[in-house]
């Protein structure tokens, strides 16, 4: 337990529950839920939960009353996602790519949902739950048992297994980040102090140095907790936001994550606001710290922070920014009325956030964060905290370990449209046996195209998005720039075909496009949410010490192929629409492809892992201008990467590592589906002569297809802002069908069993 005795744990460990009915409240609403302890149990029943789906609005929900279970059976897809048996009928064994696929598709289309798209989890960060669960608690609302010991059960299955940490993320190591915020969340779910699970991540914290050593989103959350003072919080003065625009550094230049992130934190830092003292937070400051925390310095430990958190150490510059902010800014110059208007704009600003995202917000980070400015401007009841906390439960994911955060509100839209692309890759979407299917998944993607910009778009900073696609939801309504491409692909594929109807109609079409010409960079590349606002200069800026590239927006090869292929697909469609921009546009983003190129041939990745995902894009933004192996160097360079990547039992598997470190790195667990289907794909666009190398690949991923058509979880697939890996599941369906499919399409006489 750590080096000093933890008084009285026990009964601290009751979070909800004020052990003295006597003691002075603050505000009587405190009393409903702190009245009562935190139930928790073992387990919930499995058979009990459901995955609602309300026109793609996704939340899970505990049918605790035995006639609301019988009403609302378990479907296919909540007991595939809670890993209880699906019985899955045995198929035939396929002999054939094609054969294989259709297999996969019948597997995969049972877990199409009732609106029409295909969920998942979409976990993998590991500081999201305490996003949610400490806002929860600062907020005073109250948390279903069922969820709290489904919550406990995930983070203690994701406990290390040695020192009973946890990391960035679930195949990472342990850092401060994770253990501190994690064993926070478990005693806010109501686990004892004194648990083992607990004693011994707080050994491990204490020898990382204790929360002193977090970086500076755990700080920011323990000091809104009032676990930590807020002098250990490096400054983020909301009266940034009041800097002219053309001010080079101005926060509306920086990516619409850090952004969105940093208005909250703003606000909150800004105001030193504390959440009411319970038990539960005095006793957190006994765990957290190796210092006695009646005398922690906390000033002096602004910069503390374990070398194994601190992937993006600060710069000279923004520390001697820092410095000059705690030290001349903040006593001296920064007036009342100075830092009232920056709350007072920040507010504004999140304000229309919650109005523009019917308060889902851009990710589970500013949510959470936001959710707190409202409790704190509007208090507990008020409308917007009140449709916070209900929207909360979109971004939470059951299965069979447990209850986690996902990254976002759901993958719909996105993973929609890659299944039917898999589809149109095999050439079966002419196939009666997938048209209900098809149809569905089309209806649902007309349903979510955003058919508005936002409201004072200017005023908020938003990018255009009028006919564009999120990556989830069109609630959260963020268009990325390859999430409408990928949807617009579909729709186009889908409405071409016969039998299918056009829901969507040309000036709708056209809205997408319109919108998805704006998002070239003058480099030639297209970068993610919005066009680069900033130089990469301004990451000297980032203050987050666990991320890389977060502070602006960059150019992707996979958004820009993404860009580059939709375009080319209308192109062919509509001939005359806006053609000599398009034909630009094509030229000079693949112009761009071809200089991010790495030396050894490959093209570094930032949303999957790593090279091996963005050379497939990069392949495939060549192919579509006619340069292939035999036509094109780039192309050449591209595959003899990849070929020189490839394992002796056909297959690829990168590690996670890569993203961090900008060099291949093998993954010792082997060979991976998914990684192998990337491969594939890649070398059959680029027309790679020798096909001996693409049957073996194909052959694994024949060979790894379970006999009911679906295939295993392996090693986690996606990245972001190069340090914290993302789980992607229903990859190892849509890029495994689309590559047997493209095989069988490709090459119909070829055999590989
Ligand atoms: C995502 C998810 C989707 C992803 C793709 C569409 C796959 C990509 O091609 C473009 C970028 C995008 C939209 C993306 C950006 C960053 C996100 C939103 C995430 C990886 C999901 C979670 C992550 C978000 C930043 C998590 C919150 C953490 C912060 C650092 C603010």
């Amino acid at each position: 337990m750590g080096k000093k005795a933890v008084a009285g744990v026990s009964a601290d460990a009751q979070p909800l529950l004020e052990k003295s009915p006597t003691k002075k409240r603050l505000s009587s609403e405190l009393t409903d839920h702190s009245a009562k302890r935190q139930r928790i149990e073992a387990r919930t029943d499995h058979g009990r939960w459901r995955l609602r789906d309300d026109q793609g609005r996704q939340s899970w929900v505990y049918l605790e009353d035995d006639k609301a279970a019988k009403e609302w059976p378990q479907s296919f897809a909540d007991k595939y996602f809670l890993g209880l048996p699906v019985d899955a009928p045995e198929l035939p064994k396929p002999t054939n790519p094609l054969d294989a696929v259709r297999n996969g598709l019948e597997f995969f289309e049972k877990l199409q949902l009732p609106s029409g798209h295909w969920g998942c989890e979409y976990g993998g960060p590991m500081f999201l739950l305490p996003c949610i669960v400490i806002a929860w608690y600062v907020t005073k609302t109250p948390i279903p048992w069922y969820y709290a010991t489904e919550i406990k059960n995930y983070l203690f299955a994701r406990a290390h297994p040695e020192d009973g940490g946890w990391g960035l993320h679930i195949e990472g190591e342990t850092s401060v980040f994770g253990t501190s915020m994690n064993y926070t969340v478990l005693r806010i779910v109501g686990v004892d102090a004194d648990h083992p699970v607990m004693v011994k991540a707080r050994a491990t914290l204490h020898k990382m140095g204790g929360a002193t050593h977090a970086p500076h989103w755990a700080k920011w959350w323990l000091a809104v907790m009032g676990v930590a003072q807020w002098d250990i919080v490096n400054p983020t003065p909301p009266e940034l936001w009041l800097l002219p625009d053309w001010v080079p550094i101005a926060p509306w230049r920086w990516w619409i994550h850090i952004r969105q992130v940093f208005l909250p934190m703003s606000y909150l830092w800004s105001k030193r606001w504390q959440a009411e003292e319970t038990d539960l937070i005095r006793s957190l400051r006994n765990e957290l710290f190796v210092e006695d925390w009646a005398n922690i310095n906390w000033a002096s430990h602004r910069n503390s922070i374990n070398p194994r958190d601190n992937y993006h150490p600060k710069t000279w510059v923004l520390n001697t920014v820092n410095w000059c902010l705690v030290n001349i800014w903040n006593p001296v110059l920064r007036t009342r009325a100075i830092a009232q208007k920056g709350e007072e704009w920040a507010m504004k600003l999140i304000e229309m956030e919650n109005e523009n995202t019917d308060h889902a917000d851009l990710a589970t980070v500013s949510g959470p964060m936001n959710t707190v400015c409202l409790y704190v401007k509007e208090g507990p009841d008020s409308y917007a905290v009140r449709r916070h906390r209900e929207r909360a439960h979109e971004f939470l994911w059951m299965k069979d370990e447990g209850m986690l955060a996902n990254g976002t509100n759901g993958v719909q839209c996105w993973d929609t449209a890659f299944a039917i692309q898999a589809v149109m890759d095999a050439g079966l979407t002419e196939d009666p046996r997938w048209r209900p299917m098809l149809m569905k998944a089309l209806e649902f993607l007309d349903d979510q195209q955003i058919r508005e910009n936002v409201k004072d778009q200017d005023i908020c900073y938003r990018q255009q998005r009028k006919g564009g696609w999120a990556f989830s939801n069109k609630d959260q309504g963020y268009a990325v720039s390859d999430c409408v491409s990928e949807a617009l692909k579909s729709v186009i594929i889908l409405q071409k075909t016969p039998g299918f109807p056009t829901l969507i109609d040309d000036r709708r079409i056209f809205d997408a496009i319109d919108t998805l010409m704006t998002y070239q960079n003058p480099s030639g590349g297209c970068s993610s949410y919005e066009p680069p606002r900033a130089g990469t200069w301004m990451e000297v800026l980032n203050a987050a010490e666990v991320f890389g590239n977060i502070m602006v927006e960059y150019e992707y090869p996979e958004c820009t192929t993404a860009v580059v292929t939709a375009l080319s697909l209308f192109r062919k469609h509509w001939p005359e629409y806006r053609r000599e921009e398009i034909d630009r546009f094509i030229e000079r983003a693949i112009k761009w492809i071809k200089t991010a190129q790495k030396p050894h041939g490959g093209w570094y990745g930032s949303w999957g892992i790593c090279f091996t995902y963005a050379t497939m894009f990069a392949l495939e933004s060549l192919a579509s201008i006619g340069e292939t192996y035999n036509s094109s160097d780039y192309a050449k360079r591209g595959c003899d990467f990849l070929i020189s990547k490839q394992r002796e039992d056909g297959g690829w598997s990168e590690h996670y590592r890569a993203c961090e470190t900008g060099e291949y790195i093998e993954h010792p667990s082997g060979s991976q589906v998914v990684m192998t289907a990337w491969a594939v794909i890649a070398l059959m666009k680029a027309d790679y002569p020798n096909l001996e190398h693409i049957k073996s690949g194909i052959k694994l991923i024949m060979d790894r297809q379970q006999s009911n058509g679906e295939w295993l979880q392996e090693a986690i697939e996606g990245v972001f802002n190069k340090s914290c890996m993302i789980s992607y599941p229903n990859y190892k369906f849509t890029f495994t069908l689309k590559a047997l499919g493209m095989f069988a399409r490709k090459y119909p006489t070829e055999t590989v069993v």
